[in-house]
Formats: structure tokens, sequence, C-alpha cells
């Protein structure tokens, strides 16, 4: 049977893959793996049925037969773990592509989960002004680290793998933002990530979800 992932029925990006169920979805189609989707109101993330999956009513979820998990850096790796596309075979490559997954979600995120945050829930506090250039700051820092370590690589360590899946989804939630702009080699390792054929397979299925939701259906 194929495993079920849930996702926003009406998403709040307006279907720009933002939400963390594209990563999810990106990763089982990167390991060719057919999969259901359980769409959820936000009412219903909080309902007992869903936070018996997931103890802080999120998506996405996964659930393969009795098992089920939340949490997309544990999602995507037992993903990774089980099927291949996604991890090297050597097991010191496979090593650091993981370290790039935990790099990405404990490094990078933090700082721009924070800027997207503030730009949508404080953009009218008397403190924002004031705020955003420390916050942006933070955002440049690791953008710059991170440019310098990719320099003109296609990928962070060797061949795609799921740190680079991960780490796309994380850099795309500064579009729009103006600063993925500053840093060239980003800006195109982002647009090799979203050339890929399973990325553009996960970003239609979530963009139809979207789609149907605004049209009613
Ligand atoms: N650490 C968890 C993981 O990686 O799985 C984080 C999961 C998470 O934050 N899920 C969000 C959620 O369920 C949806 S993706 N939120 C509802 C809640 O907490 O009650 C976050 C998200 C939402 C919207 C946009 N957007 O509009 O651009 C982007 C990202």
């Amino acid at each position: 049977m194929s495993p079920t992932i849930t996702a926003f029925r009406s998403s709040p990006d307006r279907g720009r893959g933002l939400a963390r169920d594209m990563r999810v979805r990106w990763a089982l189609e990167e390991c060719g793996l057919p999969y259901d989707v359980r769409l959820l109101s936000f009412e219903e993330m909080k309902e007992p049925a869903h936070l018996a999956l997931h103890p802080f009513g999120q998506i996405p979820t996964y659930e393969d037969g009795d098992l089920a998990l939340f949490e997309t850096g544990a999602i995507v790796l037992h993903v990774a773990e089980r099927y291949a596309g996604l991890l090297p075979d050597d097991a010191r490559a496979r090593a650091r592509a993981i370290t790039w997954m935990f790099a990405a979600l404990s490094t990078v995120e933090p700082p721009i989960v924070e800027l997207s945050m503030a730009s949508i829930l404080e953009r009218d506090k008397h403190w924002y002004a004031d705020r955003l250039p420390m916050l942006e700051a933070r955002v440049r820092t690791r953008l710059g680290e991170l440019s310098r370590h990719l320099g003109d690589a296609d990928w962070l360590d060797g061949g795609f793998s799921a740190g680079d899946l991960m780490m796309v989804t994380v850099l795309r939630r500064l579009g729009g933002s103006g600063l993925l702009e500053e840093r060239s080699n980003l800006a195109a390792y982002i647009a090799r990530g979203e050339a890929r054929p399973a990325y553009k397979r996960a970003f239609a299925d979530q963009l139809a979800v979207f789609a149907a939701a605004s049209s009613g259906s």
C-alpha cells in the first residue's frame, strides 16, 4: 500500500509550494514512490484524530502501514534511507548528506522562518522597521556562508542528495525578499533543484490542490 501524507486543504502560500508537505512530496517523487494525500482544514489539524498522528497539530504527517511519522526531517530521512535516489551508497558520503539535511533545518531555516514570520505577523507593529535589518542581517550571514561553501558546484556535496532537497526547500521561502538575488550561485542552485522532474511533479500536485480549493471543488 502507498504511504499517505497530510497537507493543507487550502494552503496559505497560495500554491507557491512553500508549505512543508512540498519537501515530502518531492522526496517521494525522487524515489519514484506513489503516495496518497489526505487534505486537512486548520480545524481538522487540531482535532484528536490528527493530534494522534502529530502532537503539535501540524502538517505534514506520513503514514505507512502502522508507522506514523511527523517532522519533515524525520520523514525525508526515513524515505531516503529506505529507497534509492536521495542518499549516496558510500557510508561517509551518506553521513555528509545527512549532515546537510540537519544544517538546512537547524542552521539555515530558523533565521529564514523568523524573517518570514515577522514580515507576516509584525509588519504593522511599531518595532518592525527597527527589527527588520537585524533579521535580514542574520539571513544574509547564513546565505553568505552557504554561498561560499557551494562556490561553483552544482550541489552541496557531490551529487544531488536529500541534503540539497532540504536546503532548496528552505531557501525557497526567501523568494520575493530580494535576498537570494544577492547570491547568484544560490539563486542558480535553487533553479537547478526546481528544474528536476521530481520537483516539477511535486510542485504541480500541490498547485492542483490549491487550484481545486480556490475553485471550490
Ligand atoms: N518542524 C515541522 C516540520 O518540519 O515538519 C514544521 C511543520 C510546520 O510548520 N507545519 C506548518 C503547519 O502545520 C505548515 S508548513 N502550521 C499550522 C500550525 O502550526 O498550526 C509552514 C508554512 C505555512 C505557510 C507558508 N506560507 O504561507 O508561505 C509557508 C510555510
